[in-house]
């Protein structure tokens, strides 16, 4: 009895050990394996083991894919000296996920989604963002968005959605 058993949407990682396993339930699945019992033999064998506690199941939590993801802007971002750019400056989610900036820079910057020319589109544009605050959008269509602050236009960053 080891591996993950799959018991419909639910995964269960059985916690027994060999040890704790009488030697019956071993004759049985070998018996099993042989053929020389039946399938419901087998599983009366099983069904007995989790009844009497022989076998624990412990249920994970089934674990999403994170729908949050973060760009942050580092302090100093704005000066085009430094190169504290956007953390990750190529940040890939996938398709659903929320991406949020958060401001960590001394000076307010704004988030201004661009096309391929480096204009301005309205895909999402966030208001000047003050020191500590966010701006969040959910990508629900695969792309690679491009984006960049109106007012330090030389920092530019990238959403790639797949
Ligand atoms: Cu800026």
């Amino acid at each position: 009895m080891c591996g993950v058993l799959f018991l419909g949407s639910m995964m269960f990682y059985p916690s027994a050990s060999a040890e704790s396993l009488p030697q019956w339930i071993k004759n049985t699945a070998l018996w099993y394996g042989e053929g020389s019992i039946s399938e419901t033999e087998f599983l009366n064998a099983i069904q007995f083991l989790i009844e009497n506690d022989l076998i624990e199941f412990e249920q994970d939590e089934i674990v999403s894919e994170n729908l949050i993801s973060s760009v942050l802007i580092p302090n100093g971002n704005f000066d085009i000296a430094n190169t504290g750019f956007y953390i990750p400056l190529n940040l890939e989610v996938t398709t659903g996920t929320t991406v949020e900036w958060i401001n960590d820079d001394s000076v307010p910057h704004t988030i201004q989604s661009q096309d391929e020319q480096g204009k301005i589109i309205g895909l999402f544009n966030s208001a000047p963002l003050m020191t500590g605050e966010k701006f969040e959008n959910t990508f629900d269509e695969p792309g690679v968005y491009n984006y960049y602050c109106s007012f330090h236009p030389w920092r530019v960053g990238i959403i790639t959605v797949r």
